[in-house]
């Protein structure tokens, strides 16, 4: 059975809801990324199984570990094609797939680095906010006419919704975006992601 390296609330979610929406059987492994070094549940230094250090990390059932979350949700989709939570490889609608990935990675996931770092000054943190806002705007005018950021519901929204999570720990709100506020609301309607954000004690 695949194992889930994750850290409640992090990057990883994104993966642990597509395991969900592809209702595939996984296991999950918490890591704490806040002990230094970064340790497993079973104590188990992560570094010696994961040599990035950091979620999410996927042991796969011939054992291999991949990781990087666009990878990672790509191939959870690929093991559930009827569940069409990517397009098929090959198509022009996969690489607007791993366009929207790629832009959440680098756009959206890293940019919101200096939010969470202790050591960044309050200007550091005020402009990784101006530049997340925006992209926020951008998003903002794309979900106000279309629900998911593909015709249909697939990974990249969860990874998305993941990031913009972050929010909510943050204190900072996306009032200014309501399009967003209600991609919000109905991404985390989907029972796929009800029962991942259950599972990591992140629900109420
Ligand atoms: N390039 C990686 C980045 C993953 C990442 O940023 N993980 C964060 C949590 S959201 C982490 O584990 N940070 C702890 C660390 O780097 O020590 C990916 O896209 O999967």
């Amino acid at each position: 059975m695949m194992k889930l390296y994750y850290t409640p609330g992090s990057c990883s979610l994104s993966v642990h809801i597509a395991l969900h929406e592809a209702a595939l059987p996984f296991s999950l492994c918490k890591v704490n990324l806040r002990a230094q070094p970064h340790t497993t549940e079973d104590g188990t230094i992560f570094s010696s199984i994961n040599p990035k250090g950091y979620v999410p990390a996927l042991q796969l059932d011939n054992g291999e570990l991949l990781t990087e979350g666009p990878a990672l949700v790509q191939y959870v989709a690929d093991l559930a094609p009827e569940k069409q939570l990517a397009p098929a490889n090959g198509t022009l609608a996969r690489y607007r797939l791993q366009e929207s990935l790629n832009f959440i990675a680098t756009e959206i996931h890293k940019p919101f680095g200096p939010l969470w770092n202790a050591k960044a000054t309050a200007e550091a943190k005020e402009a990784a906010w101006q530049q997340l806002s925006r992209r926020f705007d951008e998003l903002n005018s794309h979900f106000s006419q279309q629900d998911w950021l593909l015709p249909q519901y697939s990974v990249a929204d969860g990874y998305l919704f993941s990031c913009l999570n972050w929010t909510r720990f943050l204190h900072l709100s996306l009032e200014k975006w309501p399009a967003l506020e209600t991609f919000m609301q109905r991404i985390t309607a989907r029972p796929a992601v009800q029962a991942a954000l259950q599972a990591e004690g992140l629900l109420g």
